[in-house]
């Protein structure tokens, strides 16, 4: 890839104040988007958005979204589609409680998410942003970071107009770096209004973090060796389709060596669900019967209250952060850990076994032929299921779910938030479906799905959510926003 050339040159910028100079570098980082719900913290940025718009200055568009929860899910789903750092601003410490379900769903779900919060004014008198209003002493707290710092990978306050490009650049590179995933900043409303004369800045949009490709030989080997040595090998994911140009990567490597792909939680489209080699959705049975399991970006491959794979089988690993650093248990058994970007991973496997592939082909054939079998008995028993229920009433979830599949196109992206059956519909291509984090924490599909809908306007939107998902997404402010900011989508509410 061709890498965009950068020069260290400070480029001048006339900004009447931090907050001028703030939008300026964001947008210079490629932020497009703010989504925000103002506060009094607001002021110096609203007032510089004028004075910005007004002489046609650069700065990432300001999207007003009523409900924090609405807000931190638009920039999720955006971030899921555009692969691009999102921004969100909250009212102070208010403004972050709302925010926190969504930090939490953007950090098990690894959307790079500026969280931006104002600070209350601190000072009650002397610089301009002071105290001047009631909420301004009470809605100050001793630690605002502490809110959210479980769960977002770095936070940080800023205090100067001076340090405000390391302060920026160190946020976005921090969220960017893969396993990437939220940050919070705190911007006091003195530091926004400070005057701030003759600032300049490094020109070098867009940001990128620190990329994870090649993974280490030894371990590439080491599972390759497994691979090729076992009688029933299984993938494993649920999450490789985060990055799209995995998911060719895992078709190549599963064709090649005939190997069943399971889904046991499908966040992404991950594989071709009509693929011979799609083995369903429920790991347990499979992972019993395995000799080698290769884990490609699952947190959880299988429960292992109700099962376990042979004590001889290997187990590998293969992610960002295969062994789940970031979650405080997580006891699976892992014989060769590789951390990679998948994709990257998974073609250093192919090549791997290329030879073996070719010098097998006949055995390979037949495993091929078998799980083919497998995989079209499965599908017809899907398929009688969802005809059995067609007539039912009120509305089966496995026939809706098969409805929907029929209407959904080449243009189709559709969000899921719980309800929708993932033996019933079919997604083939990257990036046609995004499901909900594991985080669980309900809210997420009506903004999810504007924030699609805002990164692929070209895109035809469904979002499937349960009457309760429907509920907990703040529903007044998501329509409200599809109407103010015309982000049509057709959302099914599937209500038990
Ligand atoms: C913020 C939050 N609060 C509570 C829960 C617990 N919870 C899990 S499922 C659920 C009900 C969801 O209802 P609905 O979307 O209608 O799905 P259903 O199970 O009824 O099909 C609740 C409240 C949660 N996951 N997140």
């Amino acid at each position: 890839m061709e890498r965009p050339k950068r020069s260290r040159q400070p480029r001048p910028f006339v900004a009447a104040d931090t907050a001028e100079a703030y939008l300026a570098l964001l947008a210079d980082r490629g932020i497009r988007h703010l989504f925000g719900n103002g506060g009094t913290d607001f002021a110096p940025l609203i007032e510089a958005l004028v004075r910005m718009e007004a002489r046609g200055a650069a700065f990432p568009k300001p999207v007003t979204v009523p409900h924090e929860q609405v807000a931190a899910s638009m920039a999720h789903g955006a971030s899921l589609v555009a692969r691009e750092p999102q921004l969100v601003m909250a009212h102070v410490t208010v403004g972050t409680a709302n925010l926190l379900n969504g930090i939490m769903n953007a950090k098990r779900g690894n959307a790079p998410i500026l969280f931006t919060a104002g600070r209350s004014p601190i000072t009650e008198r002397g610089l301009r942003g002071s105290r001047d209003i009631h909420i301004h002493w009470a809605q100050e707290s001793f630690d605002q970071g502490a809110i959210v710092r479980e769960w977002v990978k770095w936070d940080y306050e800023l205090r100067n107009a001076v340090q405000l490009e390391t302060v920026v650049d160190r946020a976005l590179s921090i969220a960017t770096a893969e396993p990437s995933g939220p940050v919070y900043l705190t911007l006091p409303r003195e530091v926004l209004a400070q005057e701030c004369a003759n600032w300049s800045f490094t020109p070098r949009a867009p940001i990128v973090g620190t990329r994870l490709e090649h993974p280490k030989p030894a371990g590439i080997a080491e599972a390759a060796a497994a691979l090729r040595d076992a009688k029933n090998p299984l993938i494993v994911t649920s999450a490789v389709g985060r990055d799209p140009n995995a998911v060719a990567a895992l078709v190549a490597l599963a064709d090649l060596a005939a190997i069943p792909v399971v889904e046991p939680s499908r966040y992404f489209t991950n594989f071709p669900t009509t693929h011979p080699l799609h083995a369903g959705y429920d790991s347990g049975s499979l992972v019993a019967e395995a000799d080698a399991i290769l884990v490609v970006e699952a947190d959880v491959p299988w429960f292992p209250t109700k099962t376990s794979p042979h004590a001889d089988a290997t187990v590998i690993h293969v992610g960002v952060d295969p062994m789940y650093s970031r979650y405080p248990i997580w006891g699976f058994p892992v014989d060769v850990a590789i951390t990679a970007a998948p994709a990257a991973a998974l073609r250093a496997l192919a090549d791997e076994l290329r030879d073996f592939a070719a010098r097998e082909r006949d055995r390979l054939d037949e495993r091929r032929a078998a799980w083919g079998a497998r995989h079209e008995k499965r599908r017809r028993r899907w398929r009688d299921e969802v005809a059995s229920r067609s007539e039912a009433s009120p509305v089966d979830f496995a026939w809706l779910s098969a409805a929907i599949g029929e209407i959904c196109d080449e243009q189709t992206v559709c969000v899921n938030e719980y309800d929708l059956q993932p033996q019933f519909i079919d997604f083939e291509r990257p990036g046609s479906y995004y499901g909900y984090p594991a985080s669980g924490g309900l809210g997420w599909g009506l903004g999810a799905a504007l924030g699609v809908k805002l990164a692929a306007p070209e895109k035809t939107v469904v979002c499937c959510v349960g009457d309760g998902a429907y509920l907990f997404g703040e529903p007044l402010s998501a329509h409200w926003v599809s109407r103010a900011q015309s982000l049509p989508a057709l959302f099914v509410v599937f209500n038990t």
